[in-house]
């Protein structure tokens, strides 16, 4: 095949600054989705990071964006646990936990990785915070070294 090039973002994080936004609502969860980060961020040897906590999921976006916007970070992780109970105020948190993330990313052109569980119950959420399932704060940082890098690997327009 004539002319192919191929572009992928890699794991070193070397030249990377790096926003956590964590949530404090269910942080029985969130503070080992944050320790696996933490170990992801030194495993890819990330230059420097710095945590932000909000109260919940809801919360996350503002202060994503405006990390995201600041010029300072190459990427924003954000981590919550959004946990269904017998209301629907979940779907909400999580709907909008969700869009807030993405459109922070949208509108600055920084990624906003989206490391927030939605789970029917604390169990399977601790499976995906370090249990069976492996740890999804571990792969958030993943996620935002490997996007980090290739946008910057990317040609110019
Ligand atoms: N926030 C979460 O991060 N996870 C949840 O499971 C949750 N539930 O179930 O209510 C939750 N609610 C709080 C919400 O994020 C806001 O902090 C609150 O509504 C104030 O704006």
């Amino acid at each position: 095949m004539a002319n192919k090039t191929s572009y992928e973002g890699k794991l070193d994080g070397s030249g990377l600054s790096l926003a956590i936004v964590a949530s404090r609502f269910n942080d029985f969860v969130t503070e080992k989705l944050l320790a696996g980060a933490e170990e992801a961020v030194q495993r890819y040897g990330v230059r420097e990071h710095a945590v932000f906590w909000v109260p919940g999921s809801f919360e996350i976006p503002v202060v994503a964006k405006r990390l995201a916007g600041s010029g300072r970070y190459h990427a924003v992780v954000c981590l919550g646990a959004v946990i269904r109970h017998e209301t629907d105020h979940y779907q909400y948190v999580a709907g909008q936990a969700a869009e807030g993330i993405q459109r922070s990313a949208l509108d600055t052109g920084v990624p906003c990785i989206f490391g927030v569980l939605t789970c029917d119950t604390e169990e399977q959420a601790l499976e995906r915070a370090g249990g069976k399932h492996g740890n999804k704060g571990f792969e958030a940082v993943e996620a935002a070294v490997r996007v980090a890098n290739l946008l910057r690997a990317l040609p110019a327009d």
